[in-house]
């Protein structure tokens, strides 16, 4: 990256286009100039781009810095409550656009940049995404940081400060293989260490039980083990700047980095063995979207962070009001999913153990002080941990756990229903395969809320996996559906788009995203979506230059772009799409007569590298590719596209561009989905089932401005009682029997012929995800796609009423919900002070 050329990328979005007052660019100018000197150690003349990248980044990161202090100081003065959001993911992608924008100095730089011959374009290039997450969960947490800045909530993110995030995917040969990623490599300038900021996260051990003064046992826990847990801290920017958050990250250091007794032995490995083994634990991000982790390194993980973040949480607590007892007066936490919900039992640890605060009001303490996000219904992903290993790992918290369980179970086992079944699963010990901790039911009891994702998964949360649970709380779970921040996801993404909604709408429209209901008159007015229009093309032209850069194939901007890129999964069902590309495919060729609507798939996402199918699923969309953009019948009606390793800098390119947006789950299974927002924010027309937020969506736009197939959440679950063959179905499509035919038969992988017969067998004989069922309804919405496409003016219509409804889906108004209904924190809304 650091000797990527320093000229503009053709693709690259266009400037905002306002003219910047002279003095301030000049000063911004000499301020690079002075970075690039003395911090960075460089001259003009021999600044690379990665110096002149890290010259600039420094100079914002001054402003920053300023209002910073002001914000904490301003907060410790008020004695506010602050919010502390854990996640285990933080999924941020590139900063410096993003610190520019909110700082609004992104057109002064740029100005001030050109004036050195440098091309802010090119610097945005040159930094590495931040990818300190695997998708949705862990852009929600980057999203929220931002939202939470925005509204001048006084928050923290706590997490892990991963040497390698989310692995790098390349494709060879059409197959998926992973690399190292390595963010830190040229190092990071908007992070901060606190060497004086180290705690000590203890493992193993045992109890030692002492008698009090008063004839009271106390379990004193003596770790066998601890590790380091190192701050370093990153500003996180809110919209104009006005206020300023933390994400803390903790990495993992070894209390005895170095045992100089073996190394002056002569055994120089065995000597940093400690260190190794601390340090593996912030090595490198899990990399599972949704299956179980199952190894001892994900729960030292999670301890590490939970009680890291604890400790810093409390001892700031103390600091600022010396009575630990108003705790959840001055505190909310935020669980990130289960990652975190180790924190429960560790909260409960410091307040009994360290505070000597009775159990009972240790307990009230905790559930008021926290609150849970669940992100999955899947029952693959609800984690769970072997008794056994809680036992070795966290003794104490095992012990904890166990007296939370008989105190609650004592509870409900006095109802008039309370048989062995409905407390095995109540319990928050899983006894049907060995002895289990179930995190889920830990994160619920200890917490005071928990919600779910989009309406639907909240539903659904309280009929499945939360039942027995909201039956002894009703009233506990309620919803927060997801958003995005507008500031990345449209200013940021589609500067363009954005000067055209806010000449219409007012400048005001990153700061009240509401007010985007002023553009739907606008659907109908001519002159306005032809603009409209106009700033798609341009989109599209980029990043068709982009994907010839990358891959080498030449894209028709006029074509329909329709994009389906997130995680690889069965239940995302990227295999029902490459069955609808292979079915056109096979008709384009056998009457090319027609009049097919020119098209591009659009695929990119990670399968996580244990997960063969999606791997599998990979390679077929890729093998799809090779055979479809060769083929001379179907000359460029249909192009096949596989981008190589998706993130949210990719993501930024190609969501602009997109005219389709596929979000074709099996209802009940996306609990919302955020990457569907940030399409019909940017003017894409949806292709969905009724799942997660796409419901909401709908409501939103209007049933003619979205395109809506298949069954429903319900009809799924009927039909899976029923049996999941696709034999039926398949028997009853002409269409689909053909298209399975000739992937099953190699037509796609001549040189295996049998490469995909795995996949044609599972929807054959074993179709959970109920592809098959789905496939007529999805062909034969998919030529409606095609109807409305002829129709431009209607396209362009709904694209329009799509950009100016999706103001509701904004993270403000999400974070606005958490803050009054969860944290019970006040919001300050954004503007021009
Ligand atoms: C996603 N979950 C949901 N999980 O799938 C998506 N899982 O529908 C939703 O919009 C999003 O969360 C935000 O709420 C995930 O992304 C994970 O990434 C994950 C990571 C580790 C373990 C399990």
């Amino acid at each position: 990256q650091a000797d990527a050329p320093l000229v503009a990328d053709a693709a690259a979005p266009a400037a905002t286009g306002q003219v910047p007052a002279a003095a301030e660019v000049a000063e911004i100018r000499d301020r690079i100039l002075e970075k690039l000197k003395h911090s960075v150690s460089k001259s003009v003349g021999s600044a690379t781009p990665h110096d002149w990248f890290i010259a600039t980044a420094l100079s914002v990161r001054d402003k920053i810095v300023e209002s910073w202090l002001t914000s904490i100081d301003t907060a410790k003065k008020t004695g506010r409550k602050r919010v502390y959001y854990l996640s285990l993911e933080f999924l941020i992608g590139r900063l410096l656009i993003d610190a520019l924008t909110n700082m609004e100095l992104i057109d002064q730089t740029r100005a001030a940049l050109a004036e050195l011959g440098v091309d802010l374009e090119a610097l945005r290039e040159v930094e590495p995404d931040a990818a300190l997450g695997n998708g949705g969960l862990g852009r929600l947490a980057a999203c929220f940081m931002e939202s939470m800045a925005t509204l001048s909530i006084a928050a923290y993110g706590y997490g892990i400060r991963y040497d390698h995030g989310l692995f790098r995917q390349r494709i060879k040969d059409g197959r998926q293989l992973e690399y190292p990623e390595d963010w830190l490599s040229y190092g990071n300038p908007w992070e901060f260490q606190r060497p004086e900021l180290v705690y000590g996260v203890g493992f193993s051990g045992h109890i030692e039980t002492q008698t009090l003064p008063d004839g009271e046992l106390k379990q004193v826990w003596m770790p066998g083990e601890t590790v380091q847990a190192l701050a370093y801290d990153t500003p996180i920017a809110g919209w104009r700047g006005a206020h300023i958050n933390t994400l803390r990250l903790w990495a993992a250091r070894a209390a005895d980095p170095l045992r100089l007794d073996k190394f002056n032995s002569g055994d120089h490995v065995g000597a940093l063995m400690d260190q190794v083994r601390a340090e593996s634990i912030s090595k490198v991000l899990y990399p599972g979207d949704t299956s179980p982790a199952g190894q001892e390194l994900r729960l030292r993980q999670e301890y590490f962070f939970a009680s890291a973040s604890l400790q810093d949480l409390v001892r700031r607590h103390m600091s600022l009001f010396g009575d630990i007892k108003t705790l959840a007066d001055k505190a909310a936490i935020q669980l990130n999913d289960t990652h975190p919900a180790i924190a429960v039992a560790e909260l409960m640890h410091i307040l009994v153990d360290r505070y000597d605060i009775p159990w009972n009001k240790s307990w009230a303490i905790t559930k008021a002080t926290f609150s849970y996000t669940n992100h999955t219904l899947l029952p693959e992903a609800l984690e769970t941990w072997p008794v056994p290993l809680m036992e070795r790992l966290l003794p104490r918290h095992m012990q904890i756990i166990y007296l939370i369980n008989a105190l609650h179970l004592e509870k409900v086992g006095k109802g008039p229903d309370a048989s062995g079944a409905r407390l095995a699963a109540l319990s928050l010990i899983d006894e049907s395969h060995g002895r289990r901790v179930r995190m889920g039911h830990l994160a619920f009891l200890g917490s005071h809320k928990v919600n779910g994702v989009s309406a639907l998964h909240s539903d659904l949360m309280k009929t499945t996996v939360f039942r027995d649970l909201e039956s002894v709380e009703p009233g506990k779970i309620t919803n927060k559906t997801n958003g995005i921040t507008f500031r990345r996801w449209l200013k940021e993404a589609n500067p363009s788009l954005t000067s055209l909604l806010t000449e219409v709408v007012g400048d005001t429209l990153l700061d009240d995203a509401t007010i985007l209901e002023k553009v739907a008159p606008y659907a109908d007015d001519s002159a306005f979506t032809e603009r409209y229009a106009a700033i798609r093309r341009a989109n599209k032209v980029a990043l068709s230059a982009l994907v010839r850069d990358r891959i080498g194939v030449k894209l028709d901007p006029d074509a329909l772009f329709d994009v389906h890129i997130k995680r690889i999964h069965e239940y995302k069902r990227q295999i029902l799409n490459i069955l609808e590309t292979v079915a056109i495919f096979e008709e384009i060729r056998a009457q090319s007569f027609r009049e097919w609507i020119p098209r591009v798939k659009i695929f990119a996402g990670k399968a996580a590298a244990s997960y063969t199918t999606a791997k599998l699923i990979i390679q077929l969309a890729n093998d799809v590719g090779k055979v479809v953009n060769s083929d001379p019948t179907v000359r460029g009606l249909l192009k096949v596209v596989f981008l190589p390793n998706y993130n949210v800098s990719l993501a930024e390119r190609i969501i602009p561009a997109a005219d389709l947006s596929e979000q074709i789950s099996t209802a009940g299974m996306e609990a919302s989905g955020t990457g569907n927002m940030k399409f019909a924010l940017n003017g894409a027309l949806t292709i969905g089932t009724l799942d997660g937020a796409n419901v909401e969506i709908l409501e939103k736009v209007g049933a003619p401005n979205i395109f809506i197939f298949g069954l429903t959440a319900d009809q799924v679950e009927a039909k899976r009682t029923q049996g999941i063959s696709g034999q039926e179905a398949i028997a009853r499509s002409q269409r689909l029997s053909e298209a399975l035919e000739s992937i099953a038969s190699g037509v796609f992988s001549p040189e295996q012929p049998d490469r995909y017969r795995p996949l044609v067998d599972a929807l054959t004989y074993n179709d959970f995800f109920l592809v098959t069922a789905d496939f007529d309804s999805y062909y034969n919405t998919q030529r409606d796609v095609f109807k409305r496409w002829r129709d431009k003016k209607s396209w362009w219509r709904s694209a329009v009423i799509n950009t100016s409804n999706m103001g509701w889906f904004s993270s403000d108004r999400t974070i606005t919900e958490y803050a009054q209904e969860i944290w019970n924190v006040p919001t300050t809304p954004p503007g021009r002070n």
